[in-house]
């Protein structure tokens, strides 16, 4: 049965548009520039979204479900016009609404400053989820924090990244709403005061705190074609009042600028730090400030329909998107007691039922761990609370091991502790406060029980559980590829759309000729649509018929974007060295972000440029190799790039990827993997079968093996194979840079220990040969178009299980337990 589309007006559409030209800038549609024309359309889509907003609202007051609260310091949304469409099942007629007033739909899309509120695949996960739970009609609320700047905007400047602010609410923010009428207080600092109330309750009270107003803004989150619309809601922060001056001592003069100020500084702008915590002072007070708010906001709703605040837990579920929103299990705790006078025992068990934990790293520079001076400075009431539960806790440790060598009891404590060594481990906090603990891919929960987070898993093994990380098709195929989600759609229908598993069935026609040709012409397209915009950002023209072989991602080393460079400057020596040989064309992409004070990463950057440079201009080698640095990566290039890979590199060192998800998104669009067993890898190797993905490289095993025993020696490599170490020379012969000492770091982290850091601690030079071998394989597959276009079709064809739609779906059944809103019932 074919399912009813919601409906939309397009001719009112039209009409809202002019009018809103008229009304918000006075303009005529002549006159409006690109921008306000998208203004005026976004609003004219605003209009058609509340209506289902409201409904959307009015069915959960009446139906009650139990609610999702995703607690996120990030949400990497991106551009909202394009895919609110989508969801709205209005792309058409908008489109045509637009063409009829002789506006180009892609022009006012590209208008929109996306909200970049994340770093990576952390941000986008938690996009990818809102979008899902809305599509499934779960009833969720995305809690995060409004930063007046969100993810710099990268410039590349003589080939090294320069960092300008991303001014995204420059023009203001069509989509979202304003709702004083929420905002809550939020305090920090001061002392606690105890004292005994006159129903002889102990009673706990901040006092001599600074206090911020934090006021919510509502974005929509728009289901595919279901009506359902939930909410992000984000925090900014303003101060409580305007203070009078003469009304004002001395003192209090100084309290009142102090509180303005920080108010003002709050939620300035986003930590640009992926995989890595600065562990700034600001950054604690953020999380404490979204989550107070968000916390406080979660009980009053229950409370309107709702007595018993000991049963809280059965209509919400807090999910901590990593360890930044931990604090939210204190903070439960304390207005659980302090506000609502459960006892301590009654908060516990409420707290410990309604939150829920997401790890998404084991990176250990990554782990939150704050300073018990600061973090009891800050927040002294949160602190004591804190200080309580590890009290308890490590009594239950010592209660649970009685029958061990005390020597072992203290190891116990060292690793699990919340508090120790001076510092507050959220990690700790979070597996202790909590009722369920997930890993992001089946290998990394493995590694998580098995070492990370071992003691854990051997005290409370019920809590441990894997979800395996998802990306939605409606973004990353429908938006990103709209020719090949129409071919997909006409070879087996549109249901994929909801049910992603349904794309197996292009399995039957991987093997067809005219399938292949079909799906590698829609290829073909995109990558001459990628190669436009690369001529005209990178003035590099690139031929669409080598081989796109892809790496964005945040610069990390761990990632290894060195490898793949190095790799570059070994086949340019080889192609230089052999200039007759038979080579298939390549032309490597990469985009990438390096945060702000991370060295390594960014003469990473310069080093891709250089070499860049260096090949592109060399014309003895007749454009057979081209390498391109894409400026400023983020969602909205993105998709081109998906949409135009050939190879898609995931090539971290094995165990150190918790999951990735880019590599789910280009194997979607068609793009064969070449990648180590980590992470979603292992996963996606599982469901596409080892002929149609290039797999190279250690495994997690052995290079946790190798971290544990030590045994390689980087040197060994160098010294044995006369072409690695021409390879390496290069980096410090002048090559790529004038200035040979320029790159000297990196070629010094490969061979020799640098500070307490191993040489080539990623395991690169191990790594070397076979990604070598890998590489060469892929150019032999190329060759075989028959083989190559059955092998991309596959990849496409098995990504069913990668949706977020199944991510959301196993959430719901395993760990939240939540009912679907009934909208036909409104
Ligand atoms: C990242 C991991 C990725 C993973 C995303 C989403 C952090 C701390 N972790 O591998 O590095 O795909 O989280 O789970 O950003």
């Amino acid at each position: 049965m074919k399912k009813k589309k919601l409906s939309f007006d397009k001719d009112l559409f039209k009409r809202s548009v002019q009018y809103n030209v008229k009304t918000l800038y006075r303009k005529t549609m002549d006159e409006a520039t690109d921008q306000e024309m998208y203004q005026a359309a976004a609003y004219a889509i605003k209009d058609a979204i509340v209506d289902h907003w409201m409904t959307t609202q009015k069915a959960a007051d009446e139906q009650d479900p139990k609610i999702v609260y995703y607690m996120s310091m990030e949400f990497l949304m991106g551009r909202a016009f394009g895919n609110n469409l989508i969801n709205l099942q209005a792309y058409k007629p908008v489109k045509e609404a637009l063409d009829e007033l002789g506006i180009d739909v892609n022009l006012i899309e590209d208008q929109e400053p996306g909200p970049a509120l994340g770093n990576g695949g952390l941000g986008r996960l938690a996009a990818c989820f809102l979008d899902s739970l809305s599509t499934l009609g779960y009833m969720a609320y995305g809690c995060g924090i409004r930063y007046k700047y969100g993810m710099f905007r990268q410039k590349i400047r003589d080939g090294y990244q320069v960092e300008a602010p991303d001014n995204w609410l420059e023009n203001g923010n069509p989509f979202e709403l304003r709702r004083n009428e929420y905002a809550k207080e939020v305090k920090f600092g001061g002392y606690v005061n105890m004292h005994t109330d006159e129903r002889g309750r102990t009673v706990f009270s901040q006092e001599g705190y600074q206090v911020v107003k934090a006021v919510p803004y509502d974005l929509p989150v728009i289901g595919y074609g279901n009506g359902v619309v939930n909410t992000l809601r984000i925090w900014d922060a303003e101060p409580v009042q305007c203070f009078q001056l003469d009304s004002f001592d001395k003192g209090d003069y100084q309290k009142a600028v102090e509180q303005e100020n920080l108010a003002s500084q709050l939620c300035e702008v986003l930590y640009p730090n992926d995989n890595h915590i600065a562990g700034k002072e600001l950054r604690l007070k953020q999380q404490y400030f979204f989550i107070s708010a968000s916390v406080q906001t979660a009980l009053k709703r229950y409370l309107k329909k709702h007595e018993d605040i000991r049963k809280f837990y059965e209509k919400a579920v807090f999910q901590l998107n990593d360890t930044h929103p931990t604090v939210a299990v204190a903070e439960l705790m304390r207005l659980l007691m302090d506000d609502y006078y459960l006892t301590w025992d009654e908060a516990w068990d409420v707290t410990t039922k309604t939150c829920c934990y997401t790890n998404h790293t084991i990176m250990a520079e990554a782990l939150e761990k704050w300073p018990v001076d600061l973090f009891q400075r800050l927040l002294p009431r949160i602190y004591q609370i804190v200080d309580e539960i590890n009290r308890r806790f490590v009594d239950q440790i010592m209660r649970q091991y009685s029958n061990l060598p005390s020597i072992d009891v203290q190891d116990k404590i060292r690793s699990m502790a919340i508090l120790y060594d001076n510092q507050v481990k959220m990690a700790h906090l979070a597996i202790v406060g909590g009722h369920s603990v997930n890993g992001v891919a089946r290998l990394h929960t493995e590694i998580l029980k098995k070492r990370e987070l071992k003691d854990f898993y051997e005290m409370m093994p019920e809590k441990f559980n894997n979800k395996t990380n998802g990306i939605t098709q409606r973004r990353f195929l429908m938006h990103a590829n709209p020719l090949l989600a129409d071919w997909v759609t006409e070879k087996i229908g549109e249901d994929w759309i909801t049910d992603l598993s349904l794309i197996g069935k292009l399995k039957d026609i991987a093997g067809d000729k005219k399938a292949q040709k079909e799906f590698m012409d829609i290829k073909l397209q995109n990558k001459k649509r990628l190669a436009d915009y690369i001529l005209k950002h990178n003035g590099v023209k690139v031929d669409p018929n080598s081989i796109f072989d892809v790496q964005v991602k945040r610069l990390h080393e761990y990632k290894r974007q060195f490898l793949n460079i190095l790799h570059v400057m070994y086949l340019y020596d080889l192609l230089k060295a052999h200039p007759e040989m038979e080579f298939t064309p390549k032309t490597y992409i990469f985009g990438a972000k390096a945060a702000a004070g991370y060295q390594t990463a960014k003469l990473t950057i310069k080093l891709i440029n250089s070499v860049a440079d260096v090949i592109n201009n060399d014309t003895s080698i007749k454009g057979k190799l081209k390498v391109v640095f894409i400026e400023d990566y983020k969602v909205s290039n993105a998709e081109l790039i998906f949409a135009a890979a050939d190879i898609s590199e995931q090539i971290s060192t094995a165990s150190k990827e918790a999951s990735g998800t880019g590599n789910m998104k280009m194997m979607l669009n068609g793009a064969i993997t070449l990648g180590t067993l980590d992470g979603a890898n292992v996963e996606m190797l599982e469901e596409v079968g080892e002929e149609n993905m290039f797999i190279f490289g250690l495994t997690s095993e052995e290079v946790i093996a190798y971290e544990k025993n030590g045994g390689y020696n980087p040197a060994d490599i160098y010294n044995k194979d006369p072409n690695v170490k021409k390879t390496l020379d290069r980096l410090v012969d002048g090559t790529y840079s004038r200035d040979k000492e320029l790159f000297r770091p990196l070629y010094n982290m490969l061979l020799n220990t640098v500070n307490s850091n191993k040489a080539d601690q990623y395991f690169i030079l191990k790594d070397f040969e076979s990604y070598i071998e890998a590489q060469r394989a892929i150019s032999e597959a190329y060759r075989d178009g028959k083989r190559w276009a059955k092998m991309a079709i596959l990849n496409t064809a098995s990504c069913g299980k990668f949706s977020s739609d199944r991510t959301i779906q196993e959430y719901v059944d395993e760990i939240w337990h939540i009912d679907k809103l009934d909208l036909s019932k409104v």
